[in-house]
């Protein structure tokens, strides 16, 4: 396809976003461009994307190869969303959306949801800045941290969207991305991410990871709205609903069919034995300036077992790439050399820099 590129509508954590005019049509799109040789997630997002459609994720139209001002880009063509982020959906109505429109959002999510997963892909960096607004309401968008579930794959992701289970860099399944979704849900009701309190991602991923705490459920929900987080934001994955599940969750299909909700509750509670998700060595481990009583996370000191752990993430398998902007974007893995350390993959930004420190205990950098 011929196309002239229009001017920049926004910038992602791995490329630029323009407005894009097909020459033979007229037809107007979106183009997410990136020099080639740093094009590897915009090129797994290609490849997801090229294989599903759904009305609840935005659409892929091609991808092709240009030479522009002496750069190799990559070009992937998307449906253009008019009306940008849910992020920016949600700054636009004074830093929180109301129930309803919670509810609609939410719906359109985990349609979008249970479409990715039912044909066996994780999504792996839900949050309302990934979720695209158009006349028809929401899609989900951004494919670059996507994987297969049966494929291992290095943890990804943004740390305060991050599951218990992906924080200790366990798994990432279908269940983290229903995790993220109840983040979004406090984002669109508080206008706040989860953890805001708290100021560096190694902390995050500690109190996530190991604290056995929530995040604070939003005071303004209704009971029905607090109810549907309590089934997306359960520390273990075996205990939260599905996606199909939620569809179907008096939230947003109405009391009427609550008894529906009440049988998948029965259902979940006698198919899971509940076990503690929490890690009784680490816990052991803990000493008193690490107690869960503090009411702010404190990372682990370098020297103490509890700060092996953590270190110990960085040495994962699948080890974190760390890659965020001011906003806290994503962490990806997976595109590093085996010698890279952790530190090589963080975008070193002012208000990170406490972060560095704290990552680079032990490893060379
Ligand atoms: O940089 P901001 O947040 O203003 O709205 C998306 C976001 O804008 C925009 O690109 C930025 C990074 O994701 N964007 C991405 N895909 C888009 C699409 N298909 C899009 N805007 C319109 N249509």
């Amino acid at each position: 396809m011929d196309w002239t590129r229009g001017h920049a509508i926004g910038h992602g954590s791995t490329a630029t976003v323009s407005l894009a005019t097909s020459l033979q049509s007229g037809d107007v799109f979106a183009v997410k461009s990136v020099e080639l040789l740093q094009s590897e997630f915009l090129q797994r997002e290609q490849q997801i994307l090229s294989s599903i459609t759904s009305p609840f994720i935005v659409s892929y139209k091609g991808c092709d190869i240009t030479r522009e001002n002496s750069k190799v880009m990559y070009n992937l063509f998307l449906e253009y969303m008019p009306s940008g982020t849910l992020s920016n959906a949600i700054q636009a109505h004074g830093g929180r959306l109301d129930e309803p429109s919670i509810r609609n959002y939410t719906r359109q999510i985990l349609r979008g949801l249970e479409y990715i997963h039912l044909n066996g892909l994780v999504h792996c960096d839900i949050k309302s800045s990934n979720i695209l607004v158009g006349l028809g309401g929401a899609k989900i968008a951004d494919f670059g941290c996507a994987k297969r579930v049966e494929k291992e794959g290095p943890i990804a992701g943004t740390p305060m969207f991050m599951a218990p289970e992906v924080a200790r860099g366990e798994e990432q399944g279908f269940a983290s991305d229903i995790w993220a979704l109840g983040c979004a849900i406090i984002e669109m009701a508080s206008g706040s991410t989860p953890w805001h309190n708290v100021n560096d991602p190694v902390s995050i991923i500690y109190w996530v990871g190991y604290s056995g705490h929530l995040p604070d459920f939003p005071s303004c929900l209704s009971e029905q709205a607090s109810d549907f987080l309590d089934k997306c934001l359960r520390r273990d994955p075996r205990e939260r609903w599905t996606a199909s599940q939620l569809l179907k969750h008096p939230f947003l299909v109405g009391e009427r069919n609550s008894h529906v909700a009440k049988q998948i509750q029965e259902s979940n509670s006698s198919s899971n034995s509940p076990t503690s998700i929490l890690d009784q060595c680490f816990w052991s481990s803990l000493d008193e300036s690490e107690s869960l009583h503090n009411s702010v996370p404190v990372p682990p000191s370098s020297e103490s077992p509890a700060g092996e752990r953590i270190r110990g993430l960085s040495s994962l398998s699948g080890k974190p790439g760390w890659d965020w902007d001011e906003s806290w974007t994503t962490i990806r893995g997976g595109s590093r050399d085996e010698g890279d350390t952790i530190m090589d993959c963080i975008e070193f930004k002012d208000d990170i820099v406490s972060c560095r420190k704290a990552m680079a205990v032990g490893r060379s950098c």
